[in-house]
Parts: C-alpha cells; structure tokens; sequence
C-alpha cells in the first residue's frame, strides 16, 4: 500500500512527511521537489508569509540513496522560517472565525485557544503534500504519465480558452494550456483573461476580501483499466474526488464537464467508440479519462472548485466564547486568492492517487519489476481486429 502521512503546524518549527511503499529504484531528484514547492508558494494574491518569509526546501532524511528511492519509507522535512518570528507567548484567539476550522476543532478536540487549531488546520499544510506529490510525479513520469494543471475561474471572472481542450481530450491543448498558465501569475491559460483576474484581486484586497475559484488538473498518458468498478471504494473517480476536495478551502470536484452533462441528453453526454486504423479510439472526453471508476486511457480531467479563503479584514460575524458577547474575529494575516497554489496542490493530490492506483495494480517492491508488468499489460492490450470474432454478452 502506498500511502503518506504529514505532520507539523502551520507556525511551528516544521513540517514533515513520511511516504511509505514507494518502490525503489525511482529516480529522485530535489531540485524537482523544491521547484513543486515553489511552485505552490507562488501566484498572484498570496500574503507576506509565502512571498517574503517562507523559501521551502525539502529536506529528505531517509529512503533515498544516491538520488533513488530504496524502498524503505521516506521522510522529509520542510523548515517553518516564520516560526523564528512568533511571540513566545502569544494572547489566545478566543472568537471563532466563520468558516474556519475554529468551531470545529472545539467540538472535536475541545480547545479553547482557536489559534491551536488553526496551526494544524492551516493549509500551510499543503506543502508537505506537495513534497508527496513530487514524489508520485517521478513514479508515474515512469509510466509514461504527466500531471498538470491550470486556473480557470478567479472570483467572478473565467477564462473559456480550455473549454474544448478538457471536453475533447487533446493531450497536446492540454499540455499547451498548462505551458502557457505555467508562465502566468494567475496560472491562467489565457494571458488576457488573467489581468481581469488580477485585477480581481486587487479590488478584493483593498475591500479586505478574499477570492476563491475554479482550477483544472489534468493527467495526460495514462494507462487504461487503472481502478475498479468492482468494489465502491476502489473506483478511482471517488477516491480522486476525495484526495482533491480534501485540499483547504476546496468545496466542489467535477470530473470532465459533469455539471454541464448533467443538463444534456444521453447522446451529448457520451464519448462515442469507434475503431481508428484497427485501434479503439474516442470522439471527446466527457468521461474526463474516467469509465465507471477506471481509467479510459484519455487524459483524466478533473476540476475544483475553492472558496474563497474565510481569514478576511472586513467585519466578521462570531462571537467571543470568554465574554459571551457577538465580537468581530481580528483579522490574522492571510492569503486575498490561494487559487494557483491551490491547483500545484491539486497536481500532487492527483499524482498521488494516481500512483496508487498504478502501484495497486504493478506491485511495490521494484520499478523494474513493475515496468515489465505493465509493458505486458500495455502491449498485450491488442487493438481490436474487424475479422476478430465479435464480442457477445455484456
Ligand atoms: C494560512 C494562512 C496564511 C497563509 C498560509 C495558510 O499563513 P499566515 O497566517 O502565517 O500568513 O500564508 O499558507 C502558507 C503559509 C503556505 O505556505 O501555504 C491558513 O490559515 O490556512
């Protein structure tokens, strides 16, 4: 079983994860881990903390020898610089913030101090994911497979330049969308549209508002038959949608353009099947690479939807639980849009189910061993023949 666990606060001194059954002889290199991380401290709208005073690197301290992986689990640290910065004793934050995980960690846990949830539910978090992330990305580059991402909704404004490459299916639009939103502060495929989003931003910064959004993941080469249908919690659609609406701030998943499909009649909906020089192959993607839980073999599409971060300057509504009075929560420095960061932490959680679900299938012990078995696998899916004998049942 291939699986990650991460610990740390937000403003302690670090942060930490352990990745256990990755299978050795994976190439390993950090100059990638650390370009993920910054990747994610990155995009237009981040605060003081990710911009000026955080520079994360990973630190791997185990299951990696000579830039391969050995087998054995992996830890990592990430060093907090703002933990050099905090008050030795800081005044507990005693009036909820709506939104936040502050009710909600006094239900569960009973602490009376907000600011002791927060530190763990802060979505400082993400990078440690991210190093996880990384990680996956080598394992499945392996495979032949690539995960990417782009913004396409920041507040009120959209961006439609990808409409049709997340509805066809077009690895190389795809693949050329997520260059261009590589470049882009926004992390938007189209340039023009990302000044209307900055300027979003800026308007919800002087209002002491905070943004939420919209933003794809994709994954391109991806092999058929990855998941089950066979059991509920095997289907790769619901544990995809599960990994990504677990980022902060994320309330809405859509794998292809399914609130779209659901307004369409049956035939608008489907990826008709034809046969293409003696192989299968798909008119769209509407499926968004996923067939009742398995893999198609298309890029696999999934968007997310983030609301907008709740730490915001302007009045809020709670109230104190020392005073018992309605009290205004002060404004802890925070993010206005974490939308493009959102969307490198959405790449790792995607790299990361996906890498399940191929170590599911291949093994966990040695990559070698698992690239012979899925050269089989891949090579023995032989394309469909006219003078073969049709298929019956089913
Ligand atoms: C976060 C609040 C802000 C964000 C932080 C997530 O932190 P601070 O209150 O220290 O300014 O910047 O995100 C990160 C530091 C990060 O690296 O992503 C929160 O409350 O979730």
């Amino acid at each position: 079983m291939l699986r990650f666990l991460t610990a740390g606060e937000s403003h302690g001194p670090e942060l930490v994860v352990i990745v256990d059954g990755m299978p050795a002889g994976v190439p390993v290199s950090t100059e990638r881990i650390d370009h993920a991380l910054l990747r994610r401290q990155g995009g237009y709208g981040r605060g003081a903390r990710s911009t000026k005073i955080e520079r994360d690197h990973a630190e791997i301290v185990s299951g990696v020898a000579l830039d391969h992986t050995t087998g054995a689990p992996i830890a990592a640290r990430i060093v907090n610089r703002d933990f050099a910065n905090q008050p030795a004793d800081p005044a507990p934050l005693t009036a909820p913030r709506p939104g936040h995980a502050d009710l909600a960690g006094r239900a569960k846990y009973g602490l009376r101090d907000f600011r002791t949830v927060r530190e763990r539910a802060s979505a400082r978090e993400t990078a440690a994911r991210t190093v996880a992330g990384a990680l996956a990305a080598n394992l499945l580059e392996m495979f032949g497979t690539r995960v990417g991402s782009f913004v396409t909704e920041v507040g009120a404004v959209r961006a439609s330049a990808a409409d049709e490459a997340m509805e066809s299916g077009d690895e190389g639009a795809l693949a050329s969308l997520a260059e261009v939103a590589e470049a882009d502060p926004m992390r938007c495929p189209d340039p023009a549209v990302s000044g209307a989003m900055q300027d979003a931003v800026d308007r919800a910064r002087e209002a002491g508002q905070t943004l939420g959004g919209v933003f794809c993941v994709f994954a391109t080469g991806v092999l058929p038959g990855l998941g089950s249908y066979a059991q509920w919690d095997r289907k790769l659609d619901g544990r995809l949608a599960q990994a990504v609406c677990s980022i902060h701030a994320v309330k809405g998943v859509e794998i292809g353009p399914a609130f779209a499909l659901a307004g369409r009649l049956g035939t608008q909906a489907q990826d008709p099947i034809r046969l293409r020089d003696g192989k299968v192959a798909r008119d769209s993607n509407r499926s968004g690479g996923l067939e009742a839980g398995v893999t198609s073999g298309q890029p696999v599409v999934i968007r997310a939807a983030m609301k907008p971060l709740s730490s915001v300057r302007a009045e809020m509504a709670s109230v104190d639980f020392e005073t018992g009075l309605p009290a205004d929560p002060p404004y802890v420095r925070s993010d206005v849009c974490a939308v493009p960061a959102a969307a490198v932490v959405g790449e790792a959680m995607v790299a990361w189910v996906l890498a399940e679900a191929l170590t599911d299938r291949f093994g966990h012990d040695r990559l070698d061993a698992m690239l012979a078995a899925w050269r089989s696998v891949r090579d023995a899916d032989a394309p469909a023949r006219s003078d073969s004998e049709p298929v019956r049942g089913g």
